[in-house]
């Protein structure tokens, strides 16, 4: 039996979320073309006969600016101390100089493997040009070129894992999917709907809280609180007679609901809350 942490970092935008569903075969994280989509630890359990793997999918790595980002900057920071493997995604048409000043920068004391993503957009030469240069690295066991959105890879990827997986028992019940209670995806669908519908500072500008999630016979009853920093922020969320908020209500609904497999009766407040991402102690009350 082999069990082990393995934990998924790389810049923003890199795909790490679209990765780690690929390998859960399930939407765990939310994903967005938009950078620093996610903000919380987000660990997938992957039970076999043979092996289990905890994955972690992690924030972006960036020079934090505000106490938001300190925050997501500390998640990654005890990633990398539990992890038994790293897996460093690279998009391949980012600067592959300035990932490599990242991975160096992390000091990884665990056997790291690239995984080059995104390769269904760069050419064969290209490709392979990332390849070598990422297994020359000395933190680099094994690089590897995949597509987070080809299901046709997640075998090769599985297996490279594998590989480099410790020998162990397994840490969690084997239906056990994840670490984190229902009430935190719920939130999360909701903010990945923020970042579809909204530009600009907004998605970034706002959390998703849970107050509420009743279970009832027919239906499963939902309270969500966005909250924003200003009061022309909540009237964009609002829209021309709450135009919005209702398309974000729907949007939202439709997604919980194919991830709870039931039927969902959705509200939706939205709060202001003058420089929520700076206030350590809204910073707690929102999970971060
Ligand atoms: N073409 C292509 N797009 C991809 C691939 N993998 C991910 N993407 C897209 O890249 C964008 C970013 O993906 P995410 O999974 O949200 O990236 P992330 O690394 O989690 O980003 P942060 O949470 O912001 O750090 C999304 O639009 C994905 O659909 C891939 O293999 N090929
Ligand atoms: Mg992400």
């Amino acid at each position: 039996m082999k069990s082990g942490f393995v934990n998924i970092f790389g810049r923003p935008n890199a795909g790490k979320s679209t990765l780690l569903n690929l390998l859960m075969e399930e939407k765990l994280a939310i994903v967005s073309p938009k950078v620093q989509t996610t903000r919380h630890r987000v660990k997938g359990i992957l039970s076999e006969k043979d092996y289990q793997i905890i994955f972690s999918d992690t924030p972006g790595i960036i020079d934090p600016k505000y106490k938001l980002h300190e925050r997501m900057m500390r998640v990654v920071k005890n990633s990398l101390e539990d992890a038994d493997i790293a897996l460093l995604l690279v998009d391949i048409n980012d600067d592959w100089t300035l990932n490599d000043e990242i991975f160096m920068s992390l000091n990884l004391k665990v056997p790291a493997i690239v995984f080059i993503n995104k390769t269904d957009t760069a050419t064969h030469e290209r490709v392979k040009g990332a390849v070598s240069f990422f297994e020359k690295r000395n933190y680099c066991k094994k690089a590897v070129s995949i597509s987070a959105l080809n299901t046709a890879d997640r075998g090769e990827i599985l297996n490279t894992i594998l590989q480099f997986l410790p020998l162990g028992e397994r840490f969690y019940q084997e239906d056990e999917l994840s670490d984190l209670p229902t009430k935190f995806f719920v939130g999360e669908l909701i903010r990945e709907k923020i970042f579809e519908l909204f530009q600009e500072e907004i998605p970034y500008h706002s959390a998703v809280v849970v107050p509420e999630y009743k279970e009832k016979s027919s239906l499963i009853k939902i309270r969500a609180e966005i909250i924003v920093h200003r009061e022309t922020q909540k009237a964009i969320i609002l829209g021309e007679g709450g135009k919005m908020i209702k398309k974000l209500g729907s949007k939202s609904r439709e997604e919980i609901e194919k991830f709870v497999g039931h039927k969902v009766f959705l509200e939706l407040f939205v709060k202001v809350k003058p420089n929520w991402r700076e206030n350590e102690l809204q910073l707690n009350e929102y999970g971060y």
